[in-house]
Order: structure tokens, then C-alpha cells, then sequence
């Protein structure tokens, strides 16, 4: 890796994905491996409606505010934002983060309204960047059939296919691909694979920034 320091620090890993993905139970089986392997992990997730800019957020999601595209779309950024100072603390630490979500939703959704992507990209820059980004990738209308959707503002099968094509324009050849279609223990062993390497890379002391 570039720019080996003797510092070992925590790996940032997002998983991404459209709604019903898999990515919240996946994560956090992932938490619980690396747990297990001794190593120091946190479960992390985005947007966090604890924070006060969350509560907005998650009032927004469940249909009992109305906002502007623009509005909402910085304040999912502001809630990245208000983490960042944390997260940065935590991986100098040496502490793993596994985050649920992150920058690539946030231009997805938004730039599925219609919303312009580079418009949609310029709030996130300077957020910490991940050291690994993988993608749960599954058909829009295969995960709508899945137990049906919690009934959330972007959990409709119409928009969710604007997101999935969203998030290919989006990908880059460093992203890794999961089929998430395969039985759940098949997606997890993946995962773990391909998250094992990263770990023990950044324990290495890649540094935080590009
Ligand atoms: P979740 O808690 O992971 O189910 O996410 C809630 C919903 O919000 C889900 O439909 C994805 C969407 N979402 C997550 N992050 C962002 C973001 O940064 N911007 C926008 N517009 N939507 C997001
Ligand atoms: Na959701
Ligand atoms: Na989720």
C-alpha cells in the first residue's frame, strides 16, 4: 500500500446498496466475525437519526415532513459531517469501522430525483475516504420482494431502479461486488473474504486521506 507509516490504524469499510439489500444484517455479521478474530470493530450507520440532524432526517423519511431535494440532501450530509471528527478518532485508534451507508447514498438518492451528480458529490468532499466500498448488488425487483419494503419514503420500486442505476454510474473498478441474491451465509462468507485483506492492510497504515 502507499505511504506505509509505522501507525497501524482502523479500516474504514462501507457497504452500499439499495434498500432491502441486506446491508444491515450483513454488517453487522460481519462486526461479530471480526469480533471474534480479535480484532476491534464498530457497527456504524448512516444516516444515524440519533443526532438531531437524524431525527430531521428520519421524520423526512417517514413521510411526516416535507422538504426540498436540495434540503435533505444536505442534511444526510450534515450528518455525515457531524461523525466525522469521531470516526477519524476511532480508526487512529485502531479501531475497524463496518458503516452502513455512506457518501455513494447519498449521491444515488439524490441524483435519482433528478438532482445534478457533481452538485450531489461537492458536500461530501473532505469526509474521511473509505478504505474499501462494497456493494450488495441485487434487483430492484427482487428486493421489493423481499418481505416487502418498510413502507419509507424512497422504498418504492420505481425510484429504487433509478437508484441501482444511480449507483452503477457511481462505481468505480475498486469497488467490490457482491451478488446479494445468494443464500445469506454465501454473502457473508464473501464478505468476509474480501474484508479479512483490508483489515490487515490498513493495520499496515495506508493513510486516512486520498
Ligand atoms: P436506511 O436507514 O439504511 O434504511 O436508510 C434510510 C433511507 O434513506 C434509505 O431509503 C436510503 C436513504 N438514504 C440513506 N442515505 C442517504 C443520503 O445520504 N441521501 C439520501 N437522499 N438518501 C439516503
Ligand atoms: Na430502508
Ligand atoms: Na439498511
Amino acid at each position: 500500500s502507499k505511504n506505509c507509516s509505522s501507525n497501524s490504524r482502523g479500516a474504514l469499510i462501507v457497504l452500499e446498496g439499495l434498500d432491502r439489500s441486506g446491508k444491515s444484517s450483513q454488517s453487522s455479521r460481519l462486526v461479530s466475525y471480526l469480533e471474534s478474530q480479535g480484532h476491534a470493530v464498530e457497527l456504524w450507520r448512516f444516516p444515524d437519526r440519533n443526532t438531531s440532524v437524524g431525527q430531521m432526517i428520519s421524520s423526512y423519511l417517514s413521510n411526516k415532513s416535507q422538504l426540498d431535494d436540495h434540503t435533505i440532501h444536505l442534511l444526510f450530509s450534515a450528518n455525515r459531517w457531524e461523525k466525522r471528527s469521531v470516526m477519524e478518532a476511532k480508526l487512529k485508534a485502531g479501531v475497524n469501522l463496518i458503516v452502513d451507508r455512506y457518501s455513494y447514498s447519498g449521491v444515488a438518492f439524490s441524483s435519482a430525483k433528478g438532482l445534478d451528480v457533481e452538485w450531489c458529490k461537492a458536500p461530501e468532499v473532505g469526509l474521511l475516504a473509505p478504505d474499501l466500498v462494497v456493494y450488495l448488488d441485487i434487483l430492484p425487483e427482487k428486493a421489493s420482494e423481499r418481505g416487502g419494503y418498510g413502507g419509507e419514503r424512497y422504498e418504492q420500486l420505481e425510484f429504487q431502479k433509478k437508484v441501482a442505476h444511480c449507483y452503477e454510474v457511481l462505481r468505480d473498478p475498486s469497488w467490490k461486488i457482491i451478488d446479494a441474491c445468494q443464500p445469506m451465509e454465501e454473502v457473508e462468507k464473501q464478505l468476509q473474504e474480501i474484508v479479512w485483506d483490508q483489515v490487515v492492510a490498513c493495520q499496515k497504515g495506508k493513510p486516512l486521506f486520498n
